[in-house]
């Protein structure tokens, strides 16, 4: 490769002339934007403790009222993003919001597509698109672009639940911003229970819905027995995972972030390919260690870690008598629009 040249071997007066007419020369930043063979990777492999971050929400709920915060959420910071940039990876935000019982979490809408993944207590619901959908542990509730939401409390235990949003990609894209409206009418219906076993789908036989995002529930439950039932119909060796999918169109259930489950058989090692999109990893039942490069996390209950694209990662179950069950948030739908997804050996 030839040695393009720096910005220090141009004359002052030129570079200054560059300058007042709002012109930058390329080849002093050429190998900067574009690196040799892999990209400049600004997302560090990073663990964030559930044990670390509870005490420190729940202070929160003291110390900060629900009028005051709106939404009351300590956000997940990649430190090789700088914290205030408040993303977990390029595309990717994270953080973890209580809700108090009898608290409420105002109407509104934006671009940012999110998703709920619920860590602990019951009572609480999530109201989205007029849909009353009830918070319980391992529940993964969406509220895609653009659809109204809030967040409810009729139970008597503090709720805690992880939010995932593309909202670095929307912010950097200029995109992004909310509209604040008033308490949703709730309609009867549950997606889940219309789409409640794969491979059926509801046929109306007059009209047809035209929701675009027809199921917004994905219940724990559901997701479990579909990879219990999935890790007993398959050879041990497979890898036993579930994609959270829109089951009218079977695309991912979101545009921009893919999300799954994945089961770690006891005892179970599991080496990912190396892939271009970031990743995140939360532990909904069980405990995993979590290899990125030469780092070690070992993940407990309702731990969450990142780990950087083009990296290889291998999870393994830190039980070798029972099951230790995932939940994934990647980057790969944004990847494969773009056409920038990729796969290394
Ligand atoms: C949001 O609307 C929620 O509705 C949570 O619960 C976190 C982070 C950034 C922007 C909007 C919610 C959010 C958010």
């Amino acid at each position: 490769m030839n040695e393009l040249g720096r910005l220090e071997d141009l004359p002052a007066d030129y570079v200054a002339a560059l300058k007042a007419q709002n012109l930058v020369p390329l080849w002093p930043n050429l190998r900067g934007v574009l690196p040799p063979g892999k990209p400049t990777l600004h997302t560090r492999a990073t663990h964030w403790p559930y044990a670390a971050i509870r005490p420190l929400l729940i202070q929160a709920g003291e110390i900060t009222p629900i009028e005051k915060a709106e939404r009351r959420v300590l956000v997940l910071a990649n430190p090789g993003h700088g914290l205030e940039k408040m993303q977990a990876s390029a595309a990717m935000y994270l953080g973890m919001q209580l809700l108090l019982p009898g608290e409420w979490a105002p109407s509104h809408r934006h671009t940012p597509n999110a998703v709920r993944m619920v860590v602990e207590g019951e009572g609480a619901w999530s109201t989205v698109d007029g849909e009353k959908c009830p918070m319980l542990r391992g529940d993964l509730i969406l509220t895609p672009t653009g659809l109204w939401h809030e967040h409810g409390h009729d139970g008597t235990v503090p709720v805690i639940w992880l939010d995932v949003l593309d909202l670095p990609l929307v912010y950097y894209m200029e995109t992004s911003y909310h509209v604040n409206g008033g308490r949703q009418e709730v309609t009867p219906g549950q997606g889940e229970r219309s789409y409640a076993r794969g491979g059926l789908l509801p046929t109306p036989v007059f009209e047809r819905s035209n929701k675009a995002y027809p199921m917004l529930r994905y219940p724990w439950a559901d997701a479990r027995a579909a990879l219990e039932s999935l890790a007993a119909n398959q050879p041990p060796e497979q890898a036993v995972q579930i994609t959270y999918a829109n089951p009218q169109t079977g695309a991912h259930a979101e545009n921009i972030l893919g999300f799954y489950a994945l089961m770690l058989r006891p005892g179970q090692t599991l080496t990912l390919p190396t892939r271009s999109p970031a990743m995140v990893f939360h532990v909904i039942e069980g405990s995993a260690h979590v290899q990125v490069t030469d780092q070690n996390f070992l993940l407990a209950e309702a731990d969450t870690c990142c780990a950087p694209g083009y990296t290889p990662v291998t999870l393994r179950n830190a039980s070798s008598t029972e099951a230790t069950f995932l939940f994934i948030a990647d980057e790969t739908p944004l990847h494969q629009k773009l056409g920038v997804y990729e796969t290394r050996p």
